[in-house]
């Protein structure tokens, strides 16, 4: 609403966008153009990731992994809507989607197992933050 000259596109996780994925309602009844990226791993992944590193993969709470559709669910709310499953379908989509100056949903389905480094064990200084090069990871 502040930026009404330039073009907002917000990135969120899926577990996220559920938290707060009313505000699409709100982007089309005043027709704010933003772009909302939805990267849909359908899991909440950074609680997931430590317990996969640090927990032995018992995984508590993180594993959403039902069927709600984003897309539907965008579109009930009025907004323009697509789903991306490749990358490279991404930044064509990406370039319609600002092109058309309404308010837009994205979803990308990526895998539960892709991975945001650089993390930090549990208890350990930042000094001691590390990534995929210092772990033998599938
Ligand atoms: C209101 C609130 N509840 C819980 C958390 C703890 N938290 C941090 S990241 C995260 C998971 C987010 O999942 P998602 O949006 O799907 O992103 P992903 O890590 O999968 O990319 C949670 C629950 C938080 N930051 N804020
Ligand atoms: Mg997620």
């Amino acid at each position: 609403m502040g930026c009404r000259d330039k073009t907002v596109i917000n990135i969120a996780g899926d577990g996220c966008f559920r938290m707060n994925m009313n505000e699409i309602a709100t982007a089309t009844r005043y027709n704010i153009p933003i772009v909302q990226v939805i990267i849909n791993n359908h899991v909440l992944g950074m609680v997931r990731q430590w317990q996969t590193l640090f927990y032995g993969k018992r995984y508590s709470q993180t594993i959403l992994n039902d069927s709600v559709d984003f897309v539907k669910l965008s579109e009930a709310m009025g907004a323009k809507a697509y789903k991306v499953t490749q990358k490279e379908e991404l930044e064509p989509v990406l370039r319609e989607a600002v092109s058309l100056n309404i308010p837009v949903v994205i979803e990308c389905q990526i895998s539960c197992d892709e991975k945001v480094f650089p993390m930090v064990s549990p208890g350990a200084p930042i000094a001691d933050a590390f990534d995929d090069t210092d772990l033998k990871i599938n």
